[in-house]
């Protein structure tokens, strides 16, 4: 009987380990030195594509706190938004599915599955010692016994359907569109950076590349610092996002499948070239936290970090009116709803001129480079250039 549920409740352990990997993900693990940033990239095919466009160095800015991209000074905390060398267990979680699944995955499936490890092991240790040759010389040949299999097919359907009730409605609430009024961020995964939109704030647009060590960054090159954050963690340019309201989060990818993973926020969304994903969160307190790719995605798949700034409503506002941007009106986008491709009726309900106005699909992206849409929308331009996924 046992058996078969602790495979279950094994499984269901390992979805969510599965999906906070990244905690345990140290950075140093990654392989280090300049070698492989380097000589990563081969000269074919598509990694080429936007990168090659020589980016402007970035003089390093005078105090790394404040100059985080334009947004607001902000410390590290070391025990939120990031891992820690020794760490076991989950990230401490910002948004309201990450504090259920961390209280599902701490209270509820680690003490079941260590109470079905113990009962089987106390069973079959009795069995061992009580059935032995020595003493049970003739053993019994019984081969049924109508109470015990009524109860080891009920017992563990019962333990599967006390996990059920709260699993399935985690599983609904991580995949809950975001509500009208929501803030919409578009992730863009590419070989090896990300690209971010704000389609709703004045179509903002930054790129982020992860910051080089010293040793590893060429003459005039910004180079990581500790307040940037972590080795491989830290990136150029920070996305800003306000707590307490909820963000609409859309990916796509240029090229290969990337995904997106905060695991404070207890996010990941596959980054898929051709489709837009969509789900949204809401954090809840204002920080630092640091992600990375979470799809294999090529030579440098270790070298694309995430960061969010997450701050108050008010400060997000001035950043995006720094960046060149605004705040969107009444009838904000975000409402409307976004075609998919291919979606029933997405061909005649939505021209091709207004799919490209409203969202910038992926076909569009790949044909033009980052910045042009950029200067077109009148945002501030991204002071790290395109990505530098060649190098
Ligand atoms: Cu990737």
């Amino acid at each position: 009987m046992p058996s078969r549920m602790k495979a279950l409740a094994i499984a269901a352990g390992l979805g969510c380990a599965a999906l906070s990997g990244a905690a345990f993900a140290k950075p140093a693990a990654a392989p280090a030195g300049a070698a492989p940033q380097a000589a990563a990239a081969p000269a074919g095919a598509a990694n080429t594509a936007p990168t090659t466009a020589a980016a402007p160095t970035t003089a390093a800015p005078t105090s790394p706190l404040l100059a985080q991209d334009g947004a607001p000074a902000i410390a590290i905390d070391p025990k939120v938004g990031l891992p820690i060398d020794g760490r076991i267990g989950l990230q401490p979680q910002v948004t309201k599915n990450g504090e259920f699944a961390h209280w599902m995955h701490n209270d509820v499936l680690l003490p079941v599955i260590t109470a079905i490890c113990v009962l089987v092991l106390l069973l079959l240790a009795w069995v061992v010692f009580r059935f032995r040759r020595a003493a049970n010389p003739v053993p019994s040949k019984t081969s049924h016994n109508t109470f015990i299999e009524v109860l080891w097919t009920l017992g563990p359907v019962v333990v599967l359907v006390l996990i059920a009730i709260p699993s399935i409605g985690l599983l609904q609430a991580q995949f809950k569109p975001a509500p009208a009024g929501a803030v919409t961020l578009k992730a863009i995964g590419n070989q090896w950076y990300w690209t971010y939109q704000y389609p709703d704030h004045g179509g903002i647009e930054i790129t982020a590349n992860m910051l080089k060590e010293k040793d590893q960054v060429s003459p005039g090159e910004r180079a990581r610092t500790d307040v940037d954050g972590p080795r491989l963690l830290a990136v150029d340019n920070r996305i800003v996002l306000p707590v307490g309201v909820p963000i609409r989060l859309i990916t796509t990818s240029n090229d290969v499948i990337h995904s997106w993973a905060i695991p404070a926020f207890w996010m990941k969304l596959d980054a898929v070239p051709g489709r837009l994903n969509e789900t949204s969160f809401t954090i809840e307190k204002p920080g630092l936290y640091f992600g990375q790719c979470s799809e294999l995605c090529g030579a440098r798949h270790g070298f694309m970090p995430i960061a969010v700034q997450a701050v108050s409503p008010a400060q997000f506002a001035a950043w995006i009116a720094a960046k060149g941007g605004k705040m969107p009106g009444a009838a904000t986008p975000s409402a409307a709803v976004i075609p998919q491709p291919g979606a029933e009726g997405s061909a005649a309900e939505a021209t091709q001129a207004n799919a490209a106005e409203a969202v910038t699909g992926p076909a569009d992206n790949a044909a033009t480079p980052a910045q042009s849409s950029t200067s077109a929308q009148g945002a501030t331009g991204n002071p790290a250039g395109p990505g530098n996924a060649g190098q």
